[in-house]
């Protein structure tokens, strides 16, 4: 028997999937977490009620978090991912063939483990390349004394509960101490039409501690309202500067990004053009 799974959002909006069965239900330290069979999107992992990702729609948000850092930061041989539990962050990573080291850092197991058991073909967990730490990776952009990486990706989830540490000057901080000093950041940066001021509160944050700043927008099936953002920054990250060869390498691997739609996401919406400029 089929039944419904509704992701409400501040008590004003509900979408809902019709789903089959529930894989997995586990509560750890930090969230709920669920992955559930739905008709529509396939296998969906859901956290603390709020969908993530699902295998029918994953390709729009991930190849969008990781291909725009990975072909504009100078060097991509570094990475360091926060987050990203479900793997399909570090699997579009890993498709660079220019990528030596990726260090994931996730504070929840269960998000691996649930992943890992039911959306296997999400992430590239055998990879000899990575590196997958269980941890705090607030504390980690903070503390840890390493090279610096060419590339940092937040990919985690709203800010309630572990995320919330995420998003703020703090955390940015110490991204920065952890970037190498031409490399770039890519984190997700919420709706920019259901949240606004989440998104402008996030590019104010960025614009504190990262000389450029570019936010860029597409498309996110999964979640509510449609429409997602990203942003790039960093001390000299410029979207234009694209490397066609790296770009070249992972466009075949994609199904939504390439280089033409790279072109056209940083492009800012009229009313967004005057509100950023405030
Ligand atoms: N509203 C949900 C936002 C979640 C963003 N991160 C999803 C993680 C997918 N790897």
């Amino acid at each position: 028997m089929a039944d419904w799974y509704d992701e409400v959002y501040q008590d004003q909006e509900r979408y809902g999937l019709r789903f089959t069965q529930r894989l997995y239900d586990q509560q750890s330290p930090y969230q709920r977490v669920e992955v559930i069979d739905t008709t529509s999107m396939g296998r969906v992992l859901v956290i603390d009620g709020v969908f993530m990702t699902s295998e029918r729609d994953e390709h729009f948000y991930h190849e969008l978090t990781v291909h725009p850092a990975m072909v504009t930061a100078p060097r991509a041989r570094r990475v360091l991912i926060v987050g990203g539990g479900d793997g399909g962050t570090t699997r579009r990573v890993l498709q660079h063939p220019s990528v030596e080291q990726v260090v994931m850092v996730e504070i929840d197991a269960l998000v691996v483990e649930a992943s890992k058991a039911h959306l296997p073909g999400l992430g590239s967990w055998d990879d000899p390349r990575l590196e997958l730490r269980i941890g705090d990776g607030i504390a980690y952009v903070r503390e840890a004394e390493v090279d610096p990486f060419d590339v940092v990706i937040l990919d985690g989830t709203d800010p309630v509960g572990p995320g919330e540490g995420l998003f703020g000057r703090d955390f940015y901080r110490g991204v920065r101490r952890m970037l190498a000093d031409d490399g770039v950041f890519a984190l997700q940066s919420e709706s920019p039409f259901l949240d606004r001021q989440l998104f402008l509160d996030i590019q104010r944050a960025l614009a504190d501690v990262f000389p450029r700043v570019h936010p860029y927008f597409g498309p996110a099936p999964l979640y509510s309202a449609g429409v997602w953002s990203w942003t790039l920054a960093g001390a000299e990250v410029d979207p234009a500067a694209v490397d066609d060869a790296r770009a070249a390498a992972v466009e075949p691997s994609c199904r939504y990004w390439n280089r033409d739609i790279n072109r056209g996401i940083f492009a800012l919406p009229s009313d967004l053009r005057r509100e950023l400029a405030r």
